[in-house]
């Protein structure tokens, strides 16, 4: 037999590739050695550091599923998992900025953009130089992204936009806005556009006050009357389908950087129980104690098989966007728990910054809501169940 492995109890590390390991193991040294020790004032000061984005792009760790020849790593979808799994165990912004970056702005430019587009934006965004946004969401449209007021008029030599996006991480730092608007030009679709920092009329003002993903700046992105050229369209994609891919890949990202927060949570609750004593014995003799510690065990256990498997089903392109739904949203669901939990494993020192749990918990709280509700994901694959759509 084998002997058990606490901290990898289906043995996942048998079942990756060795080029895998490899991304897996460098994403995670870097953020244990560079993030970790900034995190703390980070998150209390609500202070994003750019430079972070060119310390992950000289690690490999932006863009990782985009093809070398535009500056990306070339690697399957289970390696951009594992990156955002080790980033995510140390701070769910700093995994926000990592997947905003290579899921929402390099993947659609890539995808959808003209060979002028991916070889003037990809390979500066996969070094950090660049920083990128992508703007669905607005103060009226949220989980109906398809209600969206922006809008696109056709001129002469080019588009008009105006509207405004809310909820944009990155956006006060971006150089690179991946805007949807509805253009008049298309019957009204929505069409993806490339906006730069400096155009008149485009602002990006902070959103403050965050009690979650402090250490991830978060802005609105307002465009007044913006005027770009022919060249900043996303010629080869109309409709909802073209945001919707995007958010395909962010949330696959998400399942698995959910489950690394989880795990964080899982490590530091179990090594607190061994050293902290209260009736003269660890915490972590006792059966409550370990009962939660099983829970959590099994979560992780489950939420990372599922979302390898989901993994390997996207690199073979087999994939439907229900499956992302269900990872996304039991992963997501499952870590808000563990966390919560670890909080109150930890008594009162789980309060405090040092001990990390509580910013896990708060930080959970966003990813359980952004790229898709808890209950969204639920009507999505409610009406993959039924075939009635529950949403209206
Ligand atoms: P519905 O009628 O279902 O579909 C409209 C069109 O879109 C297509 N489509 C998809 N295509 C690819 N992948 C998917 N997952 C797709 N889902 C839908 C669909 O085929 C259809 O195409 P066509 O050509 O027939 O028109 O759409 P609906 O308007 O009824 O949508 C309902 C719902 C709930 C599914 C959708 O609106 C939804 O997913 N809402 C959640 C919104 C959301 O996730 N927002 C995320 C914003 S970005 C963000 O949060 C970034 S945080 C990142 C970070 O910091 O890490
Ligand atoms: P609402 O849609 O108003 O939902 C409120 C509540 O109503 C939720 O509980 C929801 O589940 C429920 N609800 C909604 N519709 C239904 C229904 N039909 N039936 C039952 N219940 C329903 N967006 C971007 O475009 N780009 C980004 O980079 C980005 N980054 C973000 C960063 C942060 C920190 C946060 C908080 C959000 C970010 N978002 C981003 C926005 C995010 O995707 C939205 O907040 C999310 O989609 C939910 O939309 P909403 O906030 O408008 O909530």
């Amino acid at each position: 037999g084998t002997r058990f492995n606490w901290a990898d109890p289906f043995l996942l590390d048998d079942q990756i590739s060795d080029e895998e390991r490899m991304i897996s193991d460098t994403a995670h040294q870097f953020a244990q050695d560079r993030l970790l020790s900034r995190v703390e004032e980070a998150y209390l000061h609500e202070h994003t550091d750019p430079e972070i984005f060119r310390e992950m792009g000289a690690t490999g760790l932006l863009g990782v599923t985009v093809p070398e020849e535009y500056g990306g790593v070339g690697a399957s979808y289970v390696s951009y998992g594992l990156v955002a799994r080790a980033v995510e165990r140390v701070d769910s912004g700093y995994r926000s900025m990592m997947s905003v970056q290579s899921s929402l702005v390099m993947f659609p430019i890539h995808a959808y953009g003209s060979e002028d587009q991916k070889r003037k934006y990809l390979p500066k965004l996969a070094t950090g130089e660049y920083i990128g946004c992508f703007g669905l969401t607005e103060p009226d449209a949220g989980s109906d992204p398809g209600g969206m007021k922006t809008r696109a008029i056709k001129t002469e030599g080019g588009y008009v936009l105006s509207g405004s996006k809310m909820w944009i991480s990155n956006s006060p730092i971006a150089d690179v806005f991946v805007v949807w608007a509805k253009s008049e030009a298309h019957d009204g679709k929505v069409r993806g556009f490339i906006l730069e920092k400096g155009m008149k009329g485009l602002s990006a003002p902070t959103i403050g006050g965050k009690l979650s993903l402090r250490a991830s700046i978060t802005g609105e992105i307002v465009m007044d009357n913006v005027e770009v050229g022919e060249d900043a369209i996303l010629p080869d994609v109309q409709g909802m389908g073209g945001p919707f891919g995007c958010l395909n890949r962010a949330r696959y990202g998400i399942s698995w950087g959910v489950m690394g927060a989880a795990e964080d949570c899982l490590h530091r609750s179990r090594q607190y129980g061994l050293d902290r004593k209260q009736f003269n014995r660890p915490l972590a003799a006792t059966q409550l104690y370990q009962k939660k510690l099983a829970d959590m065990e099994t979560e992780i256990a489950l939420g990372l098989q599922a979302s390898l498997r989901v993994g390997r089903l996207l690199d073979e392109g087999r994939f439907a966007p229900e499956m992302i739904s269900l990872i996304k949203r039991n992963n997501c669901g499952k870590a808000l728990d563990i966390a919560r939990n670890a909080r109150d494993m930890h008594g009162g020192n789980g309060i405090q910054i040092g001990y990390h749990v509580m910013r896990h918990a708060q930080n959970l709280e966003t990813v359980n809501t952004y790229e898709g509700t808890h209950d969204v994901h639920a009507l999505i694959l409610g009406r993959a169940i039924t075939d009635l759509p529950a949403f209206v």
